[in-house]
């Protein structure tokens, strides 16, 4: 009688940051990003829903730990696949009367900026969607959780458009790429320090909208133009362009950071370690072989060509002996992605 359903939904990084809401509850941004998702097998959340005439109340776990099922955004996310489920008519309406019960876990550190909640999200809402057999776009559901989970809908390269509408119907992730159009692509994430952030993304955005300066300049004349010129990189294979864009946002949105009041700061003194070595090695080379982005927390992201893969890792190695591949244990472990 009842209806099990299970789901992976990979991270995604993003190469043109989201950064600032236009609405808060409908988690609708100020401006476009982008970003790649990675491979599900190393960075992921796996969620499974199930819904049963035989369950009192809907209830979540999360990593194991029984969670409350009032948070806002998780229910924001039930209510509108419901209503999609009663809209399509993909379900009998006896089931939409029926409770969920989810558990969710990631296999990465949650809330230590290497996007868990974009992957949690996507993986929620993707699960609940098969489970009510919703037919239409699930990445504006996905939205309602939290805004970067858009992004990991879709595989590849990834445009989330901030939309111009009030009700934030076209608001939704576009893929603008699939995996394959670039296989030599690759990221390896450089696990600096695997803490809770000490702001949270939703807190830290609000603060950069409502005091920093640059703020403003940034969505209105930087990311546009950004946006439209990285997704030509993507299209083109052009790996340098790529490579650049990726790093000049990332700088500018912790620049941003650093110009709220009071100052936000995710980085670290080995983030910018890492920061410095890629400029070097990218100087020693005719063209840009590396690109380094940073979300919010003090973990890097590199993106690099396959064929400079192991080149980089041991040029890490040996600028951090102790860094570890493959484990997320102290020093600066390496998770290596095949995009
Ligand atoms: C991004 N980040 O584009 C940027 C870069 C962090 C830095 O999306 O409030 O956790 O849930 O919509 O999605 C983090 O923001 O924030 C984020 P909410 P979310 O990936």
């Amino acid at each position: 009688m009842s209806n099990i359903i299970t789901m992976i939904a990979p991270v995604n990084i993003a190469v043109i940051k989201y950064w600032g809401k236009r609405n808060e509850e409908l988690i609708l941004p100020l401006n476009d990003s982008v970003s790649v998702t990675l491979n599900a097998n190393v960075m992921c959340a796996k969620t499974t829903v199930c819904v049963s005439p035989n369950f009192l109340e809907d209830e979540i776990w999360l990593n194991g730990a029984k969670e409350s099922f009032t948070n806002q955004r998780l229910q924001n996310c039930l209510k509108e696949i419901k209503s999609r489920a009663a809209v399509e008519r993909s379900v009998d309406d006896i089931f939409l009367t029926w409770k969920v019960h989810i558990c969710s876990e990631n296999n990465f550190p949650t809330a230590a900026g290497l996007a868990s909640s974009a992957a949690g999200y996507a993986c929620l809402v993707s699960a609940l969607a098969k489970a009510y057999k919703i037919k239409s776009d699930v990445s504006s559901i996905a939205r309602l959780g939290s805004g970067s989970a858009c992004r990991s809908v879709y595989g590849g390269f990834v445009r989330w458009h901030a939309g111009v509408e009030s009700d934030g119907s076209d608001s939704i992730a576009v893929q603008i790429a699939n995996k394959s159009h670039w296989p030599e692509m690759s990221a390896l994430i450089l696990v600096v320090g695997d803490t809770q952030k000490k702001i949270s993304s939703s807190k830290g955005m609000k603060l950069s909208v409502e005091t920093s300066d640059l703020f403003q300049f940034r969505v209105q004349n930087c990311v546009p133009k950004r946006v439209e010129e990285i997704c030509k990189a993507i299209t083109t294979k052009d790996f340098v362009k790529f490579a650049e864009i990726t790093m000049k946002d990332s700088n500018q949105f912790h620049a941003i950071c650093l110009d709220s009041y009071p100052p936000i700061t995710y980085m670290t003194d080995t983030s910018y370690k890492i920061i410095e070595m890629i400029h070097k090695y990218n100087n020693i080379h005719p063209k840009i072989k590396i690109a380094y982005t940073f979300d919010a927390g003090p973990n890097a992201c590199l993106y690099l060509l396959e064929e400079e893969v192991p080149k980089i890792l041991s040029l890490i190695q040996h600028i951090f002996p102790t860094s570890t591949p493959d484990k997320f244990i102290t020093g600066l472990p390496i998770q290596h992605e095949k995009i």
